[in-house]
């Protein structure tokens, strides 16, 4: 049973390899020091659909790769000027085997060879003269498995792109910020620049909630999230969403006159928004308050201290009426 599954995989595999339509297409590169051997290739190659580039040295195969990318490389192992293992270890340097990979080809037929390649970092090997119908199959295998393995890079990046991202409001979540937070407090120990921070909390959402009901509520968090975000100008500074009804703003090498502004900007953003609040005692209608901190932190000091120092500048604004900034 075992063995018939595996059979069944392969197919599959060999199917997906070709695109069920006799070739997988793609790029290949192939590096060969004589010319007919290129040629009889290239043709042969052509001919099942790929798109195939020739080099005759592994110099000239090198300054390809600089600027050129290929979805399989086929490397002549005995060459005059520089060999496959120097080939194969250059580009063995840059890209592993996932990334770019690489079939050697070579007219010797003992195993040595063949395990040295392989553990040079070749992903499989051919002998020469070529089987071609065999080469066919093993060069379809290695494009599709390196699409396979982008496609997984590439769901990854996506991933974790979303993990940073808050569910209701989509803006930077907490993981985010705690994460901005700390890559720019590293660049600014040393760089000897300061970081302001705003702290933006809604003001009497409990009671907004009370008297409109949670789902008014999300939809204003969504409103107030995007107040906030639209209020930033520089790519390098970040919203997020710190926590149930409270936002934060990371300004990088920013002082704090400008962070006021910042802030400022941000409060009368909230306001303007005009979302009716029936049970403010600040105005009729939806408030944040905000603290804002700055710091130029030295080599021992951590992002807590600016979080405290917002922080209390936020208790201030609260204590001093609401829909305020405080320091
Ligand atoms: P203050 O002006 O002092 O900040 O008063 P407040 O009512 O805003 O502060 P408090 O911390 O007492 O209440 C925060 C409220 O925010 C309580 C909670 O139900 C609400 N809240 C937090 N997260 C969400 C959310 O995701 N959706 C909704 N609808 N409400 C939320
Ligand atoms: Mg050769
Ligand atoms: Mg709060
Ligand atoms: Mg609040």
């Amino acid at each position: 049973l075992g063995d018939a599954r595996s059979q069944q995989n392969a197919r599959e595999t060999a199917t997906h390899a070709t695109g069920g339509s006799g070739h997988a297409g793609g790029h290949l590169l192939i590096v060969d020091d004589r010319q007919e051997n290129l040629e009889l290739m290239q043709r042969r190659l052509i001919r099942e659909g790929y798109r195939v580039t020739v080099s005759n040295s592994g110099r000239e195969a090198l300054d390809r790769l600089e600027s050129e990318q290929f979805d399989v490389i086929l490397l002549d192992w005995l060459m005059p000027d520089m060999s496959g293992t120097e080939v194969l270890a250059k580009i063995r340097s840059k890209s592993s085997a996932h990334e770019q990979p690489v079939i050697v080809v070579t007219a010797r037929h003992g195993s040595e060879t063949i395990v040295d390649a392989l553990t040079q970092g070749a992903n499989d090997y051919l002998a020469k003269p070529l089987d071609f119908p065999v080469a066919l199959a093993r060069i379809a295998t290695q494009v599709y498995l390196r699409r396979v393995t982008q496609q997984l890079a590439d769901a990854n990046r996506q991933l974790k792109q979303f993990s940073y991202i808050d569910g209701l409001t989509a803006i930077a979540n907490r993981r985010k910020f705690d994460e901005y937070l700390m890559t720019t407090w590293r660049r600014a120990q040393q760089e000897g620049a300061p970081v302001s921070l705003i702290l933006i909390d809604v003001d009497y959402f409990k009671r907004y909630n009370d008297s409109l009901g949670h789902e008014a509520g999300d939809h204003a968090l969504m409103r107030v999230a995007k107040a906030v975000s639209s209020s930033l100008y520089r790519v390098k500074d970040l919203a997020a969403r710190y926590g149930g009804e409270e936002f934060a703003v990371i300004l990088p090498e920013t002082e704090l006159a400008d962070a006021l502004s910042v802030a400022e900007r941000v409060r009368s953003a909230v306001m303007s928004l005009e979302l009716p609040h029936p049970d403010s005692t600040v105005m009729p209608v939806v408030t944040a308050s905000l603290g804002v901190g700055e710091w130029r932190p030295t080599a021992f000091c951590e992002p807590s201290a600016l979080i405290n120092l917002a922080d209390k500048g936020l208790y201030q604004a609260k204590a001093s009426g609401r829909n305020q900034v405080g320091t």
